[in-house]
């Protein structure tokens, strides 16, 4: 063999090394989008005891917040706009809060696939989220961070997409 094939041979060689280690690393990440499609077969149940309402108390006892979506039900796979309703434990609205959403599944490990956002306040307590997507069905979280008048509290809703 003359350099020249060695020189080939080697190349090869660390390519392919490159391409398995970097494979293993990228596969906690690119592995939850591929796993996923197996994970809408419904296998998983979500647990029997979720809380499902739709207005609650945030964790501190802070503001009761509701949520509805604008759309009759909440959709599969669309962006939809839903309306916060945020008040204090005895009903007076909470204007102008600073409101951040996150939310995700839990039993897949991944977040919202799209950045939801406050985007107006409606008065009388009332807000609007636009950007919601549920991008498949199962027991999804959707958690509020509401600051107003320099508190802060958050809340978590369920929801079971069918
Ligand atoms: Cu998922």
């Amino acid at each position: 063999m003359n350099k020249q094939t060695l020189a080939v041979i080697a190349t090869a060689a660390v390519t392919t090394i490159i391409v398995i280690v970097g494979f293993i690393l990228l596969m906690p990440i690119i592995g939850p989008r591929f796993l996923h499609p197996m994970m809408m077969g419904g296998s998983e149940s979500a647990p029997t005891a979720l809380d499902t309402a739709t207005s609650r108390t945030t964790d501190n006892g802070l503001f009761t917040v509701s949520w509805r979506s604008d759309t009759d039900a909440v959709p599969l796979n669309q962006i939809h706009t839903w309306t916060l309703t945020v008040t204090t434990p005895d009903g007076a609205p909470v204007e102008n809060a600073q409101i951040s959403v996150d939310g995700g599944m839990p039993q897949h490990g991944h977040g919202l696939p799209t950045s939801p956002q406050v985007t107006e306040y409606l008065g009388n307590g009332g807000y609007r989220v636009e950007g919601l997507r549920f991008q498949m069905t199962g027991w999804w979280e959707v958690k509020f961070t509401v600051s107003a008048g320099g508190q802060t509290d958050s809340i978590t809703f369920n929801l079971t997409l069918k």
